[in-house]
C-alpha cells in the first residue's frame, strides 16, 4: 500500500457505523461490552492493528476477540504487541479515540491524525494474526475486524478458535532465522524475492549466492552435494551454529535438503525422506482433526533410494508405494491418491491434492470449532504447495510451516525415525546399457546371474539392502547400499555400537563390495579399478 486508502476506508466504515449514544473505552483488557454493540469497534480495531504493525516495521500484531469470564452475550477485543505482550499504553488512548469517532468522516480524520503523530510509513506491509473464543458472536465480529484489515491492505492470518494465551504466544512467535544454501544458482533470486514477504516471520539468510562466478554452481554446495557427501558445505562451516536449521537448493531450485548441527556440532541431514515423513504425518493429522478420517486416501510415493527406516516408519501409518527413479514416475503414482505425498530421497517432491479431495475440503462441514481450524489449515496447505512439480521454495515454506505448528526444531523433526547408515557409489562401466532392472529398480535382470551374486553379499549384512541401476543422467551405474549394523568382512555382525550407528558416512563396506563386483562383472579394466572398491 503506497498511499492513504481513503476510498476503501470510507466504503468499509459505512458498512460498520458507530451506534449513537455509546461511549467506548479501551480498558485494561481491551474493549469489552455487549456483543451487539461491538461491530464498529471491531472494524476500527482492525484498522488500528494494521497501523500498529506498520508503525513497527510490519511486525506481527495479535488481535484476540473475547470477553474472557464475562457472560456469553458480552464480547470484546484486545491487541497484542509483537513480542506477545499487551498493547503499549499510549496506543490504548488512540484505540479509545478511534472507537468513539461518531461518523465515517470523523473516523478518517482520527486515522490521519494517528498516522501523522506516530509518523507511520503507510507503505509498509502490515501483518496481523487474529483469533477468537467460542462465543456465538465471535464469527460476525471477526468478519468486521477482517473488513478493517482489508481496508488497510494488511496481511491477516486467521487462527480461528484459540485460547487467549495461545494468541499471545502466536503473536510473539517468530521462526529462528533459516540459512539457505542457494548452490550459487538461480534459487538465490527466488529466495531473495520471497524474503521480502516472509522475513518478518521467517528470516531467510541466503548463502552461496555467487550466481555469476564461473565454476561456482553446485560446487561443494547445494542439495546434491549435501545429500551424496552427507556433509555440511564447507562454505557454511563458519556460518551455521549448533541448533540452527539450514537447507540447500540445487542449481535450478527443484530439490531441497535440510540439515542442522547438534549441540556437539555434529552434522545431521534431513533429506527428502524426512520431508515426506514430516509432511505426510502432518497432513494425516490435519485430515483426522478436521473430521475427514476415512473420507479420502492419503498415500506416499518413494523410490528404491528411500532409506529403509523411512519406508518402515511411513508404511506403518499410510499406504506407501515404490516406483522407478524420476519425478515423472513419482508424480504419476501420487495422482492415484486423494492426497499423494511424493519425495525422492534427493529432495525432489511435492504433494498432490486430487480434484475430488479439493471438493471434499471445500464442502466439508466441520462439527466443532477445532475441526474448522484443522480444515482451514489443510486448505491453506493445499494453497501453499506448488502442485505442478516439486519446488524447493514452496517445500521450504511447507516444512517451516509444519515445524512452526508443531514447535519442532531440527532435532525433534530428525527424531521421527533414525536413518539406516547408507552409501551411494558411482561405478564407471564400459557399457551401462547392459544393466537392466525390475521391481522399481530394486533388482537386476541383466547381466544374467549378477543379482544372485549381489544377494549372496547383501545377505551377510544385518538389515542389508542394496541395488544397482544404470543412471538416467550420467554415463555411470549407481550402487546404493544400507544396513543396520556395520559388519565384519566375514559377515559376522559387530557388537552394537551407537557411535557407528549415528555416523552414516562410516558405512561404505557393503556399497564398495557391490561396486567392486559390478565393476569386475562389466569388464572393467583392472588397472583402473578404484582403490576403495572391495
Ligand atoms: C533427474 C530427475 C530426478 C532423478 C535424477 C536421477 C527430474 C526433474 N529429475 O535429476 O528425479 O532423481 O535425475 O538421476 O526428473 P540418475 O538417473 O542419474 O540417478
Ligand atoms: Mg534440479
Amino acid at each position: 500500500m503506497s498511499s492513504f486508502p481513503t476510498s476503501e476506508l470510507v466504503k468499509f466504515s459505512d458498512l460498520h457505523p458507530k451506534p449513537s449514544n455509546v461511549t467506548f473505552s479501551y480498558g485494561t483488557a481491551g474493549f469489552r461490552t455487549k456483543a451487539s454493540l461491538l461491530d464498529s469497534v471491531l472494524f476500527r480495531v482492525g484498522v488500528l492493528a494494521a497501523l500498529r504493525s506498520k508503525r513497527l516495521d510490519g511486525k506481527t500484531i495479535g488481535v484476540m476477540v473475547t470477553a474472557s469470564h464475562n457472560p456469553e452475550a458480552d464480547n470484546g477485543v484486545k491487541l497484542v504487541d509483537p513480542r506477545g505482550e499487551m498493547l503499549e499504553n499510549s496506543w490504548e488512548t488512540l484505540a479509545t479515540n478511534l472507537s468513539n469517532a461518531e461518523t465515517t468522516g470523523d473516523f478518517i480524520q482520527v486515522v490521519k491524525n494517528i498516522i501523522n503523530h506516530q509518523k507511520i510509513d503507510i507503505s509498509k506491509t502490515a501483518n496481523v494474526i487474529i483469533a477468537r473464543d467460542t462465543r456465538p458472536s465471535g464469527p460476525g465480529l471477526v468478519a468486521a475486524l477482517e473488513d478493517g484489515l482489508r481496508a488497510m491492505g494488511a496481511v491477516a492470518r486467521n487462527e480461528g478458535v484459540k485460547t487467549t494465551p495461545i494468541l499471545h504466544y502466536l503473536a510473539g512467535k517468530k521462526a529462528p532465522p533459516l540459512v539457505v544454501d542457494c548452490a550459487n544458482g538461480v534459487g538465490f533470486f527466488a529466495a531473495k524475492a520471497m524474503g521480502e514477504y516472509v522475513n518478518s516471520v521467517l528470516p531467510l539468510i541466503p548463502h552461496n549466492i555467487a550466481i555469476n562466478a564461473l565454476g561456482a554452481l553446485n560446487n561443494a554446495c547445494g542439495a546434491d552435494y549435501v545429500k551424496t557427501s552427507q556433509r555440511l558445505p564447507p562454505s557454511l562451516v563458519s556460518v551455521l551454529h549448533p541448533g540452527q536449521r539450514a537447507c540447500s537448493f540445487d542449481g535450478d531450485a527443484d530439490r531441497l535438503i535440510y540439515f542442522y548441527l547438534d549441540d556437539r556440532s555434529q552434522f545431521h541431514m534431513l533429506d527428502g525422506d524426512k520431508i515426506a515423513a514430516l509432511v505426510a504425518n502432518f497432513i494425516a493429522e490435519l485430515a483426522k482433526g478436521a473430521g475427514l478420517d476415512g473420507k479420502f486416501e492419503i498415500g506416499v510415493v518413494q523410490t528404491a533410494y528411500a532409506n529403509g527406516s523411512s519406508t518402515k516408519y511411513l508404511s506403518e501409518r499410510l499406504p506407501v508405494q515404490c516406483v522407478k527413479t524420476g519425478v515423472k514416475n513419482l508424480h504419476h503414482a501420487a495422482e492415484g491418491y486423494s492426497i499423494g505425498v511424493y519425495f525422492e530421497a534427493n529432495g525432489h517432491g511435492t504433494v498432490l491434492f486430487s480434484p475430488s479431495a479439493l471438493s471434499i475440503l471445500e464442502t466439508h462441514q466441520p462439527s466443532t470449532p477445532a475441526q474448522s481450524t484443522y480444515l482451514s489449515n489443510l486448505i491453506a496447505l493445499s494453497d501453499l504447495i506448488n502442485q505442478t512439480v516439486g519446488d524447493a521454495l514452496s517445500d521450504m515454506l511447507l516444512v517451516e510451516v509444519i515445524l512452526a505448528h508443531k514447535g519442532y526444531s531440527g532435532l525433534e523433526w530428525d527424531s521421527i525415525y533414525s536413518d539406516l547408515p547408507n552409501r551411494l557409489v558411482k561405478v564407471v562401466v564400459k557399457d551401462r546399457n547392459i544393466f537392466e532392472t525390475e521391481d522399481a529398480e530394486r533388482r537386476l535382470t541383466s547381466p544374467p546371474g549378477l543379482q544372485q551374486r549381489l544377494d549372496d553379499i547383501i545377505r551377510k549384512y544385518d538389515g542389508g539392502r542394496a541395488f544397482v541401476r544404470p543412471s538416467g543422467t550420467e554415463d555411470v551405474v549407481r550402487v546404493y547400499a544400507e544396513a543396520t549394523l556395520r559388519p565384519q568382512a566375514d559377515g559376522k555382525s559387530q557388537t552394537f555400537d551407537l557411535e557407528i550407528m549415528f555416523i552414516p558416512n562410516i558405512f561404505p563396506e557393503l556399497a564398495f563390495r557391490i561396486a567392486g563386483l559390478v565393476y569386475d562383472e562389466s569388464g572393467g579394466d583392472s588397472s583402473k579399478r578404484p582403490k576403495e572398491f572391495l
